[in-house]
């Protein structure tokens, strides 16, 4: 039976930690929280389905901070919610939402646990789709006031915090793709905003550093590509697939610049000025977060606009989204990050973890062995990174409960806590009970 006693062989102060996000957990339709991107997204796309419930966290926060702090783990990733501080516009806070968050890192901190924010995981104010969203610079001048106001807020509470979850979801997913909020497919304003959601963070990293001395940080999610055959073409198709996923961002941050293939189609559309920008994006960061889940297997496709491939899924064991277990993509990027880009920034696994089709069995007992097996195979790369004496310094589990999943609703379970969505219900699944075996 795999098991998680691999826990047992980390260094006493590698961090572990679980992690969620705002608008996945709160509950909006509490505290006087704003309207965002993704309920309206939600109304016109996924037939109302959206997070004014969540799993009400805004109501069970000290349970859930217990369910964290009982199963042996040192720290906790959350982010803040933009329209639940400032609503309206951008001028007046909203003391309900501010009063939560005091409240919210004060049962942190009292439970000895570290908190790990996040200042921006998706849930952008609706005002700013009617000027562009982040198509336009605009929020990115108001993203650095929300996060001088955060700092300035709450800065005393935490030591570390990370302006951005996730910039490839916010521009190719949401706007490319079109499969999350707000769901445009056109290449102009994935190319903007690409470029504009780096600019955000520059924003935000300046005037963090005005207020604080704060250790920060943003946060990436890497996807291995893989050729699905030797073939040229799907080489090169990988390569482009590689350079739009993760090297965009990554080069952008450590080394100032664009990757080449992927600019030679994206430039036309950036801003002018957007190498004088790239100087600022690549101002120093203390720390780096790596979200890992799966990889694709990539094949030429012909675009006209030069995105010339798509992906594909193989043949591994998969998790309940169709992603293949592939836990060597993990230590890749580790070795990236550390051999190719900055050999000595602090490295953080902010999110692992797998969806499964968890049900309630007799007793109240969630056999998720799958996602053990999960866990243990990924830890498995991080801990030979660790011996390997490459500076990876903590790993949160994504998720700590079952939540909203974005595009998919409430139907992909990710917790290490079963949530009951008919009475809001937190039930530990085998997986939390493995953690606290060998993190107590
Ligand atoms: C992301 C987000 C999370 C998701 C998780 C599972 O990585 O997409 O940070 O909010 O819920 O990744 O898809």
């Amino acid at each position: 039976m795999i098991n998680l006693s691999i826990l047992q062989d980390f260094p006493k102060d590698f961090k572990f930690g679980v992690a969620t996000s705002s608008y996945q957990i709160e509950g909006t339709m509490y505290g006087n929280c704003g309207r965002s991107i993704w309920d309206d997204f939600a109304e016109r796309k996924l037939n109302g389905i959206d997070g004014k419930l969540a799993c009400k966290h805004i109501e069970y926060f000290k349970e859930d901070i217990k369910l964290i702090k009982e199963a042996g783990f040192k720290t906790y990733r959350f982010s803040f919610a933009w329209p639940r501080l400032f609503p309206d516009n951008n001028k007046d806070v909203n003391l309900k939402g501010v009063d939560f968050y005091k409240q919210l890192l004060e049962e942190i901190n009292n439970s000895g646990l570290e908190a790990f924010p996040t200042i921006y995981h998706w849930d952008l104010p609706i005002r700013f789709q009617k000027i562009k969203g982040w198509e336009d610079q605009e929020a990115c001048k108001h993203f650095g006031d929300l996060s001088f106001f955060i700092s300035k807020t709450f800065g005393d509470q935490f030591k570390k915090i990370s302006t951005i979850n996730e910039p490839w979801c916010v521009s190719w997913l949401s706007h490319y793709l079109g499969e999350h909020a707000p769901g445009i497919k056109n290449i102009r304003s994935a190319a903007k905003t690409m470029h504009n959601i780096l600019f955000a963070h520059s924003q935000s990293v300046e005037a963090l550093r005005s207020c604080n001395d704060h250790q920060i940080g943003i946060v990436l999610n890497n996807q291995f590509g893989q050729p699905i055959d030797s073939n040229e073409e799907n080489i090169q198709a990988t390569k482009l697939f590689d350079e739009i996923h993760n090297r965009w961002f990554s080069d952008a941050i450590f080394k100032g610049k664009y990757p080449e293939l992927a600019l030679s189609i994206l430039e036309k559309y950036l801003p002018e000025n957007y190498k004088t920008q790239l100087e600022l994006i690549s101002s120093p960061i203390d720390w780096i977060g790596l979200n890992y889940y799966t990889r694709s297997l990539i094949k030429y496709k012909k675009s006209d606009n030069g995105v010339n491939y798509e992906c594909n899924s193989g043949t591994l064991k998969k998790t309940d989204m169709g992603w293949e277990f592939y836990p060597e993509g993990l230590s890749y990027f580790i070795k990236r990050i550390n051999k190719e880009y900055d050999n000595n920034i602090p490295i953080y696994i902010t999110e692992n973890g797998m969806a499964n089709n968890d049900k309630l069995s007799i007793g109240n007992s969630i056999k998720d062995h799958d996602r053990i097996e999960f866990f243990n195979i990924h830890l498995k790369e991080v801990l030979d990174c660790v011996n390997e004496k490459l500076p990876v310094k903590g790993y949160f589990a994504w998720s700590l409960l079952d939540n909203y999943e974005w595009a998919f609703g409430y139907s992909k379970r990710f917790g290490l806590v079963f949530t009951d969505f008919q009475n809001f219900k937190r039930i530990p699944k085998n997986s939390y009970y493995e953690f606290q075996k060998y993190l107590k």
